[in-house]
């Protein structure tokens, strides 16, 4: 049985989506971030981050939404693994660059700016995030002129980590990198990307 620590209100929305594109059932310890469950010492032998997401697979434990994405779909042999190895290893290049790039950015920036009560936002630091975020969302917009997809031919779990972690994105003006802003709009509209979504929104 796949056991789902987090709440689609944290990263691991990313993981919901990619269960739904698999079809797979599982238990949900629909637990947030920073919450009295993530303080268990049950879930800091799981997880001694303490951070969400987590899954237990038949015993096997997994952390790092990406790494949690890739596994899923290629123990279920879901076409959306790149089969060719050069695109094995683009997904494996999107994810990272990432979660280098634009993952802890994003999110940062994101609450600097509305998630945060107004009187604990800081300008500076959503300054400085946004100073990373541009040059990142440059470099994506230009693979994506490219190519509409990061890994080969087809949507596959590079663009579902990578659009997963940019679900911020959505409610921000893309207009100046229109390759970034169509592409995200097209992997959030798959029918279990906005399940998972309607989960994290309601
Ligand atoms: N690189 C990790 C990051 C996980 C992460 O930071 N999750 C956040 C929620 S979105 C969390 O649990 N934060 C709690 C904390 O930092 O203590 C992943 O992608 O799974």
């Amino acid at each position: 049985m796949l056991r789902i620590h987090g709440s689609a209100r944290s990263r691991t929305v990313r993981t919901l989506w990619m269960v739904g594109e698999l079809g797979l059932s599982y238990d949900h310890n629909d637990i947030l971030p920073r919450s009295e469950g993530t303080r268990t010492p049950e879930y800091r032998a799981l997880n001694p981050n303490g951070r969400v997401p987590t899954i237990e697979d038949d015993g096997f434990v997994l952390s790092e939404s990406m790494a949690i994405n890739m596994y899923l779909a290629k123990k279920h042999n879901s076409p959306l693994y790149p089969s060719d190895p050069r695109n094995e290893a683009l997904m494996w290049q999107w994810s990272l660059w990432e979660t280098d790039r634009l993952d802890r950015q994003i999110t940062t920036y994101a609450n600097h700016t509305t998630a945060l009560p107004e009187a604990q936002r800081d300008k500076a630091i959503a300054d400085a995030m946004w100073a990373e975020i541009e040059p990142a969302f440059a470099i994506l917009d230009a693979a994506l002129t490219r190519s509409p997809w990061l890994a080969g031919p087809d949507f596959s779990v590079a663009d579902l980590n990578v659009a997963g972690a940019l679900i911020r994105g959505l409610a921000m003006d893309l207009s100046r990198w229109p390759a970034l802003a169509g592409w995200l709009a097209r992997c959030w509209e798959r029918p279990a990307a906005k399940a998972a979504r309607k989960m994290r929104e309601g």
